[in-house]
């Protein structure tokens, strides 16, 4: 081990560190030279992800020194987009002073928060985010959950009692995994942290098989089985593979009886469908589906994992509840090989302070998740007059024109704040309606921790990280922008109101690192346990604090009474109900076409779509069937118009068999037009425009958005 003094930010010389764009959290080793980074490659000895990283990490050079990235603070002094350069004093004293009046005339709650993706990343990003409203007296949230994880979080709540927690597959032993909807070789396998997925899902098909289950022949349905399915119909796959485990008795009921409430309720459920019908509408032969169910079953090991292909559903919380039920029916959950809950150095609140349904929107009066409220309300939650309006937004991190639906709406509505401030990198689609927005730091401009992921990765680590650079031009880290608000309001910082010990020198490392040595593997309760100081100074690549996952201790993260999970809760009964009353088979019209969405490897959402390298020769394509194509009278290139309910979209067609028939794939995240002008430049359209933002159009258990399996009309443009 190599004990060298670290680097200081924009010191000459290779820099350790870890990328923060997704789960994966790569290890880089980041060259500077003249306060310049001039290269981003791989910590060949990082412990796990050992030598690998993808063109995004790589590209961070583009993002950093981009020419139109926003270095300054700047004002709105025109039309949507037109800023005039000021000092941070200027836009501070500004900020603060207009906060304080909002909050006086309207209360707290009348100022709310977007935090993006990005921010998931960061170390304690969002809980001091947090504290900064609870300072405003706001509890205001939202953020991409409801295009995002929200019908898992969901289901983790309901089936084991704590949505902050994740089950996933333990790779490590695994022999059989079925993927639905999700594309890890693009993706990088969300939730699960393990920057070396692709090597453990080629192990996992050479012991005993992959098989994915996706609409699109995928990158990873290519490298893998593919199990074709229509979208939005994932419901009906599951219920065709619990009535093979049932039916054939291929689970264990005593285990079952011990382990979980509600199973008998759930096999007598699942034997009321029609298992030609549910065939019919999933696009899954009943055969093909019972031999998958036998091969989860009788396999040594195995998992089912899901993800975003079956979050933003008509049955989205249905759907990941009954993958939960899968995995457990089938005796694999706290299996090693199978289906875990994980083990964080940094622990995961243990008990839940926003119970499912405890608070309702204010739009839509949808049950709030995790007390986040439905990104998708935002629009109507600005416009619509009476207590609680939103007067003040604040997007730290967040692109909401182009990531939820109707970002027309969206747009309109921002106008009409009294007050919206914007922390980024760039002038993006949202913020180019801001009053404000402030610079931001790139990751490698601030130090960090992964202090929340370790508890969702097959081979836990633990990495502390320096800032590579000093922050770039006036740019600040995102705490110190929160706390200088709160500062010229005379109210406490938001470390404080996190119920954390304030700091002198406003760093939430601090708070970190406090969190660390408290945790099981702490320098506090062990010698030689883990702190800030052991691992910068003796671990810079990364710790690894456990050699795999404790499978076993899964039993221990279930925090429903007596320790059993729920196979059929209320919820669950009611959306059976539904389910049940959703009428036979009503297959296509052979009109309407259901659009879903696709990630490429070199995209991230709405924002890494400037750099040259990352875009060369790239342009988002509507993805449709050959014979959809034929019988529209559409030819390959050819430009066409897309219409959802409200609105339309034009874009170029690639005809293509990997699109199953019935369906157009469209990625999310285009459609630029701010400050990014080669992102500008490339044509793109924005999808979220085609999707609904009427609650009453969205899963009512959840709030989710319906963002896979939109109804749209195609024509020739
Ligand atoms: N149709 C459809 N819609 C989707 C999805 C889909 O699959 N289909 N996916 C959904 C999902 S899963 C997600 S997570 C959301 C993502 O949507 P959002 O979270 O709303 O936004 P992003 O596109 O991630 O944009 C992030 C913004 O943060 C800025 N940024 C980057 N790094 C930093 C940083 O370090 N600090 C600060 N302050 N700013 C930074 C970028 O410049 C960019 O403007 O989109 C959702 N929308
Ligand atoms: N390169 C890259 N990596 C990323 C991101 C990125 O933008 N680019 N975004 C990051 C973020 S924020 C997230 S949340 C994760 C998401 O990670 P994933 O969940 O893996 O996301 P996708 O790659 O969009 O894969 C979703 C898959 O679901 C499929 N699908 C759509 N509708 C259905 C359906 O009805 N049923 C089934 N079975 N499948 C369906 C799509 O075809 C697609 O292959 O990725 C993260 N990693
Ligand atoms: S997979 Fe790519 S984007 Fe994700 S952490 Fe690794 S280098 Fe970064
Ligand atoms: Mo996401």
């Amino acid at each position: 081990m190599s004990l060298k003094t670290p680097l200081l930010p924009g010191d000459d010389g290779e820099h350790i560190s870890f990328c923060r764009l997704c789960e994966a959290l790569c290890g880089l080793s980041v060259a500077v030279e003249g306060g310049r980074i001039v290269r981003v490659g791989p910590d060949r000895d990082h412990p796990v992800s050992q030598g690998h990283i993808c063109v995004k990490g790589a590209r961070m050079v583009d993002i950093v020194h981009d020419p139109d990235r926003m270095l300054h603070p700047l004002r709105r002094r025109g039309d949507p987009g037109e800023f005039e350069r000021v000092s941070w004093d200027e836009a501070l004293d500004d900020i603060a002073g207009r906060l304080a009046s909002i909050t006086d005339q309207h209360g707290g709650e009348s100022v709310a928060t977007f935090i993006g993706n990005p921010a998931s990343f960061g170390s304690l990003h969002p809980a001091y985010m947090n504290g900064f409203l609870r300072a405003l007296g706001s509890a205001r949230k939202f953020n991409s959950l409801h295009a995002d994880t929200g019908a898992k979080n969901l289901a983790m709540e309901l089936t084991y009692g704590n949505p902050f927690r994740y089950t996933f597959p333990d790779l490590e032993h695994c022999d059989f995994l079925i993927v639905i909807g999700g594309n890890p070789v693009a993706s990088h396998m969300s939730l699960v942290s393990e920057p070396r997925v692709v090597d453990r899902l080629d192990a996992i098909a050479a012991r005993g098989g992959v098989v994915v289950v996706d609409p699109r022949r995928t990158e990873t349905a290519r490298r893998y089985e593919h199990l074709p399915v229509r979208p939005d119909s994932d419901i009906w796959l599951v219920m065709l593979l619990l009535r093979t485990i049932f039916d054939e008795e291929l689970f264990d009921s005593a285990t079952l009886d011990a382990a979980a409430t509600g199973w008998q309720e759930l096999r007598n459920t699942v034997a009321q469908f029609s298992l030609e019908d549910a065939s019919a509408r999933c696009g899954v032969d009943v055969a093909a589906a019972a031999a998958l169910a036998r091969r989860l079953a009788l396999s040594r090991t195995a998992a089912v994992y899901t993800r975003l292909g079956t979050g933003r559903g008509t049955f989205a919380t249905l759907t990941n509840l009954m993958i939960e039920a899968l995995n457990i029916v089938t005796g694999r959950l706290g299996q090693s090989g199978g289906w875990v809950i994980g083990q964080g150095a940094v622990p995961a609140p243990s008990s839940n302070h926003f119970p499912y349904g405890a608070k309702r929107s204010r739009i839509g009066n949808l049950p709030l998740i995790l007390d986040i409220a439905p990104g998708g309300t935002l629009a109507d939650e600005i416009t619509t007059p009476g207590k609680g309006q939103i007067r003040a937004l604040i997007v730290d991190s967040g692109n909401p024109v182009l990531s939820y639906p109707r970002g027309d709406r969206l747009e309109l509505a921002l106008a009409s704040l009294d007050l919206h401030v914007s922390f980024d990198l760039y002038i993006n689609e949202t913020n180019r309606f801001a009053d404000y927005i402030l610079p931001a730091t790139s990751f490698l401009e601030r130090a960090d921790m992964n202090e929340l992921w370790g508890a969702n990765a097959p081979r836990p680590w633990i990495q502390y990280t320096d800032a590579v650079l000093a922050p770039q031009g006036e740019a600040r880290t995102e705490f110190a922008i929160y706390a200088a608000i709160l500062e010229r309001m005379g109210l406490p910082s938001p470390l404080a109101m996190m119920g954390t010990p304030d700091c002198p020198d406003p760093d939430p490392m601090t708070a970190v690192d406090a969190r660390l040595q408290a945790g099981p593997w702490g320098a506090a309760s062990m010698p030689d346990g883990l702190s800030i100081a052991m691992l910068r100074e003796e671990h810079p690549h990364g710790y690894r604090y456990l050699p795999k996952v404790d499978a076993a201790a899964t039993q221990s993260a279930i925090t429903l009474p007596g320790g059993k999970v729920s196979l059929f809760g209320e919820v669950c009964a009611a959306e059976f109900e539904r389910l049940l009353a959703s009428g036979p088979a009503a297959l296509s019209d052979g009109e309407t076409l259901l659009l879903f969405g696709r990630r490429r490897l070199q995209s991230l959402n709405s924002w890494m779509h400037n750099s040259e390298r990352l875009t060369r020769g790239h342009q988002p394509s509507m993805q449709i069937n050959p014979a959809d194509a034929q019988r529209l009278g559409i030819a390959d290139g050819q430009r066409v118009a897309v219409y959802g309910s409200d609105n339309r979209i034009i874009v170029p067609v690639e005809v293509t068999a990997d699109v199953v028939p019935g369906s157009v794939c469209y990625p999310h995240g285009w459609g630029h037009r701010g400050g990014w002008q080669r992102a500008n430049a490339i044509e793109g359209a924005n999808v979220n425009l085609l999707a609904s933002d009427n609650p009453a159009d969205w899963e009512q258990v959840s709030g989710m958005c319906l963002l896979d399996g939109i109804p749209v009309r195609i024509e020739p443009a």
